[in-house]
């Protein structure tokens, strides 16, 4: 794909900017499209999580990357996340100084999540252009802590920077699983994490999941620890230790006192560092695009590396169907070649058929004058047949019969076998329910008879035609065409590959006889033609009857359409993503440090901003940056 020129679009006022860059918002746009549209319907093993993982990267690209790569200069949405109970409700109103979030007792407290914003960045939220599932409400009063889910209460409040928004979210390990799965969105659209946790719970397994996942993506995030009694430095300790290990150590993190709560809310000095923290960020744009491209290039790379796992996924789809076709396709195939084997080796022509067949021809005589030539043989059929019935009925039904139960074997057979491999395979398994697939279909008994009648309808035919030009010879008139018809019918089923059975020496005085008197009528040549051709129109009409039963199953796929699941073009897609990434990366300014926007302070940051000069950064403040850090 041929990248255009991308749209620089100079950052103005001399800072750092998140320009739009339309080749890599583009790819993104389509590598949603092509989400959108990857099918998964088969339930190969896994697939509940592939689906899963298909929803939450269309979320995250709709939730969180597209939306930002749309819009340059967006506030920073700063979501606050946390085991249930750790206070990020009131934390978040004791970093406003008034309760926004009502805090609670019952757990858990927040469902409806809570954007904080200045009121000049209403715009930004108030349209479905971050977290488009969430209903917006902005009524001023809390919510009441049982509130409805799925709706994002917006705030305006004076006290936040322009520029920076706050969120307040469900908790993450919710015993409520739409609060939880929620938390879980809303993280997935922050462009930086405050974390919260208390000393007696900062251990948890489940936001330790979480925070190794942003530290895996390079997500920008910052922890507090909430409720830390004197002397508990340890914990602190422990906690800073494991936020190394997790790859965590460049995150600052914020140690709160426990105290008595004034009016649900934290004293100022116990939210100063915070304060202080977010206030700077929200003075100092190009930090705030920092942060913002951080974890957005985080997202681009995690969101590549997930779509090849899910083109993966789709490639799985395809030979999933594939795999269940051709245990179709061989057993009905076995129960094609079934049939073929049994209807040529003379198999058919003993017992009832051989029985009436003699009936009709007779014994002795006949094969006598086999034995001694056809000269002989002629004289003595055409001798035998005068004045005898022209039709062979019992050979005919005998034979219908005979081909009648071969067929409903083999059909049954493989339909057992089809269905016992797909009953294997969870993928096939998951598609048998409700279906009557381990044997033939109800009405394959009618079809059946249908075909085998059409089939000595057809041999009678071919006979007709051949003795078309010979209609006024004596022998073909005495034979009759019913004689001539059973007789080939009887050589079909003693012939393979052009070979009749007499020739391969199988099905013996049967078919011998069958076959002299055919010959004594239409000749050597006509007879082994005719042969062939009756047997071509009966391997298809059987072919057709076992493609019927066979489609019962590969029906069920064709609806599917997981035969057109293929990873190819969603890899394309993701490698068009790759270059316009890159592309995007190698063309940004350069950082360029400074403040500008909205320095006002944050409840609890005033005595540190209230200095006239620009503040060196904090130390925490670099290390989240990635800055001045030790090579
Ligand atoms: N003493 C004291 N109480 C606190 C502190 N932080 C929170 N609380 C109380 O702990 C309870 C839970 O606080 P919330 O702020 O609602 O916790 P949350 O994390 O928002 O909880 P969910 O919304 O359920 O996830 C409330 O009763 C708060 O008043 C604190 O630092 N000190
Ligand atoms: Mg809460």
């Amino acid at each position: 794909m041929s990248v255009p020129e991308p749209d620089p679009r100079p950052a103005a006022s001399g800072r750092l900017e998140a320009a739009v860059h339309v080749p890599l918002l583009d790819a993104l746009e389509r590598l949603r499209n092509r989400l959108v549209a990857l099918p998964l319907p088969l339930r190969v093993s896994g697939v509940d999580a592939v689906r899963a993982e298909r929803d939450a990267v269309i979320a995250q690209l709709d939730d969180y990357l597209l939306p930002r790569l749309r819009a340059h200069n967006a506030p920073l949405l700063v979501v606050v996340g946390g085991s249930t109970g750790a206070g990020k409700s009131t934390l978040v109103n004791s970093l406003l100084g008034e309760v926004v979030s009502a805090p609670g007792v019952l757990r858990p407290t927040t469902r409806s999540p809570v954007l904080v914003h200045h009121p000049l960045d209403g715009r930004w939220f108030s349209t479905d252009r971050v977290l488009p599932a969430l209903a917006r409400t902005s009524s001023d009063a809390p919510a009441a802590p049982a509130g409805v889910g799925r709706e994002l209460r917006l705030v305006p409040s004076a006290t936040l920077p322009q520029g920076l928004a706050l969120l307040d979210a469900p908790d993450i390990d919710s015993v409520d699983v739409a609060n939880r799965a929620l938390a879980g969105e809303l993280l997935a659209a922050a462009d930086l994490w405050l974390f919260v946790t208390t000393a007696a719970r900062y251990a948890d397994a489940v936001p330790w999941e979480l925070l190794r996942g942003a530290a895996r993506r390079r997500a920008r995030a910052a922890l507090v620890v909430d409720r830390v009694d004197p002397g508990a430095e340890a914990v602190v300790d422990d906690l800073r230790r494991m936020m190394v290990g997790e790859g965590l150590g460049d995150s600052p993190l914020f140690v709160v006192p426990e105290t008595v709560l004034v009016d649900g809310l934290l004293p100022e000095p116990a939210v100063a560092a915070v304060s202080r923290w977010l206030t700077d960020l929200g003075a100092d744009a190009a930090a705030r695009t920092d942060v913002a491209l951080a974890t957005r290039d985080g997202v681009v790379d995690d969101l590549v590396s997930r779509a090849r796992g899910l083109a993966a996924a789709a490639d799985a789809q395809r030979e999933a169907d594939a795999r269940l076709r051709e245990r179709v396709h061989s057993a009905y195939a076995d129960a094609a070649a079934h049939v073929r084997a049994v209807t040529s080796d003379g198999a058919l022509l003993r017992g009832e058929v051989l029985a009436r067949w003699q009936d009709f021809v007779g014994t002795g005589d006949l094969f006598r004058s086999v034995e001694q030539g056809v000269g002989r043989l002629r004289d003595s059929l055409t001798g035998f047949f005068r004045g005898r019935p022209a039709v062979a009925p019992g050979v005919e039904t005998a034979l219908a019969h005979g081909l009648q139960a071969v067929l409903l074997d083999a059909a049954d057979e493989a339909a057992g076998r089809a269905h016992a491999a797909w009953r294997a395979d969870p993928a096939g398994a998951a598609l048998l329910g409700g279906l009557e697939l381990s044997r033939a279909s109800r009405g394959l008994r009618d079809e059946v008879d249908r075909q085998v009648r059409g089939w000595q309808a057809d041999v009678l035919g071919l006979v007709r035609e051949q003795g078309a030009d010979r209609r006024g010879t004596a022998r073909y008139l005495s034979f009759g065409v019913n004689a001539l018809g059973v007789s080939l019918m009887v050589l079909a089923f003693a012939s393979t590959g052009g070979l009749t059975g007499v020739e391969v020496g199988i099905a013996g005085g049967t078919a011998v006889v069958a076959q002299k008197l055919l010959e004594a009528v239409f000749g050597d040549d006509a007879v082994r033609r005719l042969t062939v051709e009756a047997r071509e129109r009966l391997d298809v009409r059987v072919a057709s009857l076992l493609d019927g039963e066979a489609a019962r199953f590969t029906g069920q796929l064709d609806a599917l359409g997981a035969m057109q699941a293929d990873g190819a073009p969603l890899r394309e897609v993701v490698d068009d993503v790759v270059a316009a990434a890159r592309a995007e990366r190698a063309q940004r300014a350069p950082v360029r440090p400074g403040h500008d926007g909205d320095t006002r302070p944050l409840r609890g940051a005033g005595t540190v901003l209230d200095e006239a000069a620009p503040r060196p950064r904090r130390g925490f403040w670099r290390r989240l940056l990635g800055r001045d850090a030790p090579a």
